[in-house]
Order: structure tokens, then sequence, then C-alpha cells
């Protein structure tokens, strides 16, 4: 027959964070998406080097890979830009079935210039570096530097104009602009412009966003004054280069935090000055609106902590963690991360370098580590046309075992949500005569879930080494819970399927999620 016309194939969607009912959601190809996210090295973003990332991201059952592009590596001579490199992350990712959060290392990364360009490196006067009190320079470029600021933006665009012809498929679902930006030892530059910026007001919007009066930083932020400052122009400087390169591909950016004290800002333990820590997310939100979500980089072992920057940092939502520390004992707040709704999170220096950032991570990536990543990747994988919806849509908890392993609960509606860990699941706590040894995981640092309430009575339950009691939170005299049913299974093409149902010893003391981590959906209801 006739040869069909020619046709321009539709565009696949460009990826964005758009509001749910209850919290916001990603979308990718149209579609409800978490990143199940795995950060490769600061050094494997190379053709040569790729080869070793992408098995490892396969292995862990990620469907995102987020890599490093240097501003050396595609402007190593001003005004040349070569994206071989970007193309090969491309092409891998795609032969591999892997989206891309491509990782823009430009004036900051963790607040050095070293990713800039020689040219960069070498010129202070078109570059400046932060001046200390006594003019001395610091080793970070000034976030004042007007021509620092246009030729970072300008690469940046132009990374972002090539993903625009070499990425129709949307391969790139996300950019982080920068890498914990900020400074470290010094709370702000000194330099001339600088000190005359610093004497002023405070800008008209930031008074505005933050409702307090317009007068100088000091009067206005005491002794935070420094920390604010450098955040306003930090996150000022961030906006414009997000903004220039969303004017070429309008891509949902990010920033990301080196982290300070999750607890409190009065020691001044607030990571490197003008970075998003938690206690500036309020001027980074009124100082660069162009950025999708902010996020927190966890190296924290303390549990505690770190349930306390996710709840801080996705009450500035969407909650995204761009780095979590990649050994085992951090698998678990991946239940804690997407129990609050999150978009993205990312165990790093995931590849297979061999490169190890121990105390920060795994002392090796071995069995055991990619075992524990993996698991909680494989259940929230195998429903990703079920959860990233529900996520968005209905009330959420989350959690996982802290580090003295004690019970944990909160309430939804009606019902109270208890998880326990290290715990036997037969009659641990009804049939206390019959000895028994101690559970195998009782000090092991893993267990946690997700849940979310479907509707009144109806829960979705995900979870692994972790045991789930509901009870009513407030029963009436002589009323009692009861089990209607509880279904095991999964989500396809977003219709939820039964697998078998759970009865019996198994729902008898309580729901034991084991080792390999599924999804059950239980209806309660009480009787009298
Ligand atoms: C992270 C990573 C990489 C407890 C460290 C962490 C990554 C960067 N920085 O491997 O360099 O590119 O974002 C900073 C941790 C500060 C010390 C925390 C002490």
């Amino acid at each position: 027959g006739p040869a069909a016309p020619a046709q321009v194939p539709p565009l696949t969607p460009l990826p964005r964070i758009v509001d749910g009912p209850q919290r916001p959601m990603l979308l990718v190809d149209g579609q409800p998406f978490i990143a199940l996210a795995v950060q490769a090295h600061n050094s494997s973003g190379y053709p040569a080097v790729l080869p070793q990332v992408w098995p490892v991201a396969r292995q862990l059952g990620a469907n995102t890979v987020m890599l490093p592009v240097g501003w050396e590596q595609v402007e190593p001579v001003e005004g040349r830009f070569d994206f071989g490199a970007v193309d090969a992350m491309l092409a891998g990712a795609r032969e591999n079935d892997l989206r891309l959060v491509l990782l823009w290392y430009g004036t900051w990364k963790n607040t050095g210039l070293s990713y800039t360009p020689a040219w960069v490196k070498r010129d202070g006067l078109r570059f400046p570096r932060m001046r200390h009190p006594d003019g001395r320079a610091h080793e970070t470029l000034s976030p004042h530097g007007e021509q620092t600021l246009a030729a970072d933006a300008r690469a940046f665009a132009a990374l972002m104009r090539h993903l625009r012809q070499a990425d129709p498929q949307r391969t790139v679902i996300m950019v982080q602009v920068e890498n914990e930006a900020g400074s470290w030892g010094l709370a702000r530059d000194h330099s001339a412009h600088a000190q005359a910026l610093f004497a002023d007001l405070i800008p008209q919007e930031l008074a505005r966003a933050l409702a307090v009066p317009r007068r100088t930083w000091e009067q206005a932020f005491g002794p935070r004054a420094e920390q604010f400052f450098m955040s306003w122009h930090v996150a000022r400087y961030i906006e414009h280069v997000a903004r220039a390169g969303q004017a070429e591909l309008d891509l949902p950016m990010i920033a990301n935090a080196a982290l300070g004290n999750a607890f409190t800002d009065e020691g001044g333990e607030v990571g490197p000055s003008g970075g998003p820590n938690w206690n500036v997310l309020p001027v980074w939100r009124a100082a660069a609106p162009s950025l999708g979500a902010i996020g927190p980089d966890i190296y924290t072992r303390d549990a505690a902590a770190v349930e306390r920057f996710l709840d801080r940092y996705a009450a500035h939502g969407p909650l995204v963690v761009p780095e979590i520390g990649n050994a085992a004992e951090y698998a678990r707040f991946a239940w804690s991360a997407f129990g609050r709704g999150a978009l993205l999170y990312a165990p790093f220096g995931m590849d297979g370098t061999a490169y190890v950032n121990y105390p920060l991570g795994a002392k090796a990536l071995d069995e055991g580590v990619l075992g524990a990543f993996a698991a909680p990747y494989r259940l929230l994988g195998s429903a990703m046309s079920g959860w990233p919806l529900i996520a968005g849509e209905r009330p959420l908890w989350g959690t996982a075992r802290g580090n003295d392993g004690s019970d944990q609960s909160t309430t939804m509606g009606r019902w109270r949500l208890t998880a326990a860990y290290g715990r036997w699941a037969f009659g641990e706590d009804d049939w206390t005569w019959i000895p028994r040894d101690p559970h195998p995981l009782a000090d092991v640092p893993t267990g946690g879930l997700v849940a979310a309430q479907l509707d009144a009575d109806t829960f979705l339950v995900g979870g692994q080494n972790v045991r789930l009691r509901l009870s009513l939170a407030n029963p009436a005299p002589g009323e009692s819970p009861q089990v209607i049913e509880a279904q095991e299974g999964t989500f396809i093409d977003g219709q939820w399927v039964m697998r078998r149902r759970w009865n019996g010893d198994q729902i008898d003391y309580g729901f034991s999620f084991g080792p390999e981590p599924v999804w059950l959906r239980i209806t309660m209801d009480s009787y009298r």
C-alpha cells in the first residue's frame, strides 16, 4: 500500500511536580512516579566509567540514577561545549531502562570550586573568591561574582539546550543545580561589595516572605544575620542559574543540603553557611521559587535525627532525599522517606568503581549492603502503578526502626498503628510463659514500613522486618477491633491484585513482615 504520511511523533510530556490532594506528586511520562534512585560517585560521569554504574543500579532495582555533570567536563575551553559524556549517559540509561537525574557541579560542589573549568579556577579577577574580614581569599567563589554567575548560567543553559534536542524521550527527569552550596569556615563574603550589601536593608521580597519588617540584616536576624544573608545570595544565584536552564528545557530542578544539627540551630551547627539547611528553608524558598524541591543529604546514623530531617524537609515539601549514606543501616529510612511522600531517595556512592566513603557510607558494597537497599526498592518498584498515586492522595505514615529498637506508633483516623522491631511473630506479648531466644534481629538496625489509609478502615501497608498492630485509638466501652480481612498482593496496571489472604497465625499476633517485603491491604472494623 501507499506509504503512511510522515508523522512527527508526539513528544513525551516533560516530567513535572504537581500538587496532589495530600502532597506533591512527580509525573514522569504523565504518570505519578517515585524515583527509586542511586547516586554514583563524584568521578563516575565519564563514558569509560558508566559501564560500572548501570549494573549496580540494576542489581538494586533502582529506576533512576543520579549522575554528575561537571562544568569542567562540558566547557573545558570557554565558549566551547562538549556534551559527549552527557550523550553517553543518555544512551546507557536508555539501554538499561533507567531514568536520570543530572547533578550540575558548577560554582559550588560541596562548597568548593573544584568542578569549575581551569579558566575559572585561574581567574580570580573575573571570578572572585570570598574574602575574609582581613581581606584574605577563601577558597569558595563569591555568590556576588556577577561574571561567575553569568558564566555558570550560560554553561548550564547550554546543557539544558543540549538535553532539549538530545532527550525527546525525557530520560532525564530532574536536574540538581550545584551541589551542597554555601561555604565552610566563613559565614559570608567580606569584599567591599558584599559589605555594602550586608549593611543594607534586607530585600523587600524576603521581608514579605518571612513577614518581618524591612530592616538591616543584623536588625532583622540577629545572630543568624550572616547565615541568612549568605543563604539569600546563594539561593538567588542558584535561582538565576536554574531559570537560565529552565528557559531552555523546563525540567524540575532541585538543590541539596549538607546538614547541620537536626534538632536545633542554636549552637550554629547549620552546615555550610548559605546552604539550604532546614533553618533557612523559608529564605531559600523565597529566593529560589524555580526550584521544585530542596532535599537533605543525610549522613547521620542517629535514626531520630534522620526522621527529624525528613519531617523538616517534608514540611517545606516536596520531599526528596538526594543523598543518604550507602551503609546497610540507612536502607531502612526508605520506609520513613516514602512514607512521608518522598519523590526521590538515593543512597550515595552506589556504583562499581570500588571507592568507599566510609565513615559516611559503607565500608564495602557487599551482598549485605546491596541486599538491604534492594529490598524496599523491590517492593516499591513492584507497585509503580499504585503507590505513587496513593502517596499523593492519601494520609500516610512511614517509619523505620529507631536506634533503640523501641515500638513506634501513630494515629490515623480511629486507628492506632504500632510498629515493633526484632520480635518473634508468634504470640510474643501473649504467650510470655513459653521460653524463647531473643530474635536474631533484636539488635540489628533494619526494619520499617509505609502505611497509607485508603479509606477510614482500610490500610495499604508495605514493610520489612517489622510487626504492625492495629488497635482502636479511643475504643468506646466494650468496643474491640477486628480484622475483616488482610490481603497480600500487588498492583498490576493500577489495579490491586490479591495473591493470598493472611489469616490465622499470620494475623493473630499482629502482622509480621519478614525479610522479604510485601504489600498487605488490611480492612479493619470493630465489634461490641
Ligand atoms: C556529599 C558526599 C559527596 C557526619 C560525600 C557530604 C557528595 C556530597 N557530601 O561523600 O561528596 O557529592 O554531596 C558532606 C558530609 C559532611 C560531613 C558530615 C559529617
